[in-house]
């Protein structure tokens, strides 16, 4: 098992062809149009709602802004439920709209929020729900939105992982009252930096769209503290070619996702997340989780002899965001455990799936991956035998 001559990451960007790139880039020299609604900025927003089957989408600078802004324009304050499982940011967008978060616990089918916890959580200060799809797999969205209505709670799902993703033959974006995206480098769908928040009616569109420029309602009126989270038009262009290829993407990813169940499946010690069910996936992550006991190796350790290797995963999610010590200041003695939370985060690596990698490399991760747990087994076997 040698090193891999370049060394693989958990993700590579997919890029249009620079030759394809560069009449849009004409255009915006020509034009002098660089941000502020232009022509690129609206005609993605259009494409992208039909591409996703979404009745209103506003693009963003990133999805943590829109994260932040999908707060403001549903008034949202107090308390709101959400999941120590995922990227910092989720919480963060709390705190930036000066709201506490209410930690509660995953379920381990998919590491989603456990609706079975919400109720519990619920505090006369609580106005919404933030769940994160995490890895792109739906939460289970009947049972939140049901909750959240018996309790006159907002739903806002952070589906920063989900571009693409249908439930129930649609949108996993039009469930609850608002999703927002994330179109970073790092996602199945980039406009290098970018965001989006999807809504259900053309007010909310409207006022979100005053938020994200500084709250201009016109050119002499402001309507509210808005910030300037605006989509530019380099972005916006990247995004109309970006969507042309996602499909074939998508089909890539999927290829290396099956190869990574057929082949990883038999290997004591590593399990992963089962497919979901009545879900078009978009292939986003492949996590696994270490049982150090049965693997024989702990997470960090084959964390570790990946790197040695050059294959570069990460441990998505952690720490919880509830174990940085900034958000210690959050947590009482009537908080709810987070076991199930804390496990996954302990467990798991996040393998390298993006349409540029190459079968072999897929094949060199599994075989690191069985060939380190083979020689520990060898190593028992020729103790044993010693003795
Ligand atoms: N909600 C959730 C649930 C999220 O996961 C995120 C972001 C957000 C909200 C916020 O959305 P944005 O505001 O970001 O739009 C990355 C991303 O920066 C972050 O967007 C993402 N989630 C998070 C899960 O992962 P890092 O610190 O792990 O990224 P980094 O720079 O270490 O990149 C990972 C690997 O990707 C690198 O080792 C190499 C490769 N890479 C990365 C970049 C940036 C490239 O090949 N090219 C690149 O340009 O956070």
């Amino acid at each position: 098992m040698n090193k891999l001559k370049s060394p693989i990451y958990v993700t590579k960007p997919s890029l249009p062809d620079l030759q394809e790139f560069l009449p849009y880039l004409e255009q915006i020299w020509d034009t002098k149009i660089l941000t502020n609604n232009g022509p690129f900025h609206k005609q993605l927003e259009k494409e992208l709602g039909e591409f996703l089957g979404v009745p209103y989408i506003s693009l963003f600078a990133n999805g943590t802004l829109a994260l932040v802004t999908a707060l403001q324009v549903l008034g949202i304050s107090g308390e709101v439920i959400t999941t120590p499982y995922s990227f910092v940011a989720t919480s963060h967008s709390l705190l930036w709209n000066n709201i506490k978060p209410a930690f509660i616990d995953i379920e381990p089918e998919f590491c989603n929020l456990d609706p079975g916890k919400i109720e519990a959580a619920i505090t006369s200060k609580t106005t919404a729900i933030l769940p994160v799809h995490v890895y792109g797999n739906p939460c289970k969205v009947e049972r939140i939105g049901e909750i959240a209505n018996r309790h006159g709670l907002k739903v806002i799902y952070d589906a920063a992982h989900s571009f693409g993703v249908d439930y129930n033959g649609q949108s996993v974006c039009n469930y609850g009252d608002i999703s927002i995206l994330s179109f970073h480098a790092t996602k199945v769908f980039n406009t290098m930096e970018g965001g989006a928040i999807i809504c259900h009616d053309a007010n909310t569109k409207k006022q979100i769209d005053f938020l994200k420029n500084f709250g201009f309602a016109g050119e002499t009126a402001i309507m509210a503290c808005g910030i300037n989270s605006k989509m530019n038009e380099m972005q916006a262009a990247l995004g109309l070619l970006q969507l042309k290829q996602h499909h074939e993407n998508k089909g890539k990813r999927k290829v290396i996702d099956h190869l990574y169940r057929a082949n990883l499946e038999g290997i004591k010690g590593i399990s992963f997340l089962a497919e979901p069910k009545n879900t078009e996936s978009n292939y986003a992550y492949f996590p696994i989780f270490v049982d150090e006991q049965e693997y024989g190796l702990s997470r960090d350790l084959l964390y570790e002899k990946l790197k040695e290797k050059g294959i570069y995963g990460r441990r998505y999610f952690y720490p919880l965001i509830s174990e940085f010590p900034m958000y210690e200041v959050y947590k009482s003695a009537n908080s709810p455990k987070l076991l199930k939370a804390h496990e996954a985060s302990q467990k798991v690596i996040c393998l390298p799936i993006y349409p540029d990698l190459k079968l072999h490399e897929v094949e060199f991760v599994i075989t690191c991956i069985s060939d380190f747990a083979g020689a520990i087994e060898s190593k028992k076997m020729g103790a044993a035998i010693k003795k």
